[in-house]
């Protein structure tokens, strides 16, 4: 019995460590601070200030609505988000500098015209309707390679880092670093091991039984 109490609960461990904290808050997920004359936002021009961006990253499984909630850098507020503005349960949400990123998924435009992230460093705060800082990146001008993003990886779990340092591709802006429009769901996966857990469970009463 202990053998199958300890393979249950080592299914269950693995499952919850593959888990999205419930009560986690919307997150910024990735920042460009610096197109490097790159196109980010694929509107077909590159633009050193239209093309930098601000990605947020929502972990929870609930949607969840941004009213009121702003974007700053060291300066002051550069965006607020407009009434009603949501990002879906796993989604990405992202802000770029202006431009018309039409082609760029749950892609939206600076409410001031511009997102004024310093390419010699800068701080970049996410805060609520109530001004509450949520979120906070403040990188160095060392950190800011010309044409590359700074992301969290994994996505929204883990520490930022350089973008090419886990993907081809040298930004990802509303998508995870693998271009996926979602967060990666453990559901499936929890449900497939918490069965086999069941399972294995259920086979080895039936051996000491019989
Ligand atoms: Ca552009
Ligand atoms: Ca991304």
């Amino acid at each position: 019995m202990a053998a199958t109490v300890m393979f249950v609960a080592g299914c269950l461990a693995a499952a919850l460590g593959g888990a999205r904290p419930a009560e986690a808050v919307v997150l910024i997920n990735e920042v460009l601070a610096n197109p490097g004359g790159l196109d980010a936002n694929e509107d077909g021009t590159p633009h050193i200030f239209q093309d930098e961006f601000v990605e947020l990253v929502n972990p929870s499984n609930d949607p969840f609505t941004l009213t009121g909630w702003t974007l700053s850098d060291g300066v002051g507020s550069r965006h607020v988000f407009a009434p009603g503005t949501s990002i879906s349960a796993g989604g990405l949400l992202v802000v770029f500098g202006g431009g018309n990123p039409a082609a760029i998924p749950n892609a939206l435009k600076a409410s001031t015209g511009t997102l004024g992230l310093n390419n010699t460093g800068d701080t970049v705060s996410l805060r609520d309707a109530t001004d509450t800082l949520i979120d906070l990146l403040l990188y160095t001008a060392a950190q800011v390679v010309p044409g590359e993003s700074l992301t969290r990886f994994p996505d929204a779990l883990g520490p930022f880092t350089r973008h090419l340092t886990v993907s081809t591709h040298p930004f990802s802006p509303g998508t995870t670093t693998d271009g996926s429009p979602q967060l990666p769901t453990p559901e499936p996966a929890t449900l497939w091991l918490m069965g086999v857990g069941l399972l294995g469970a259920a086979t080895f009463r039936r051996h000491r039984h019989s």
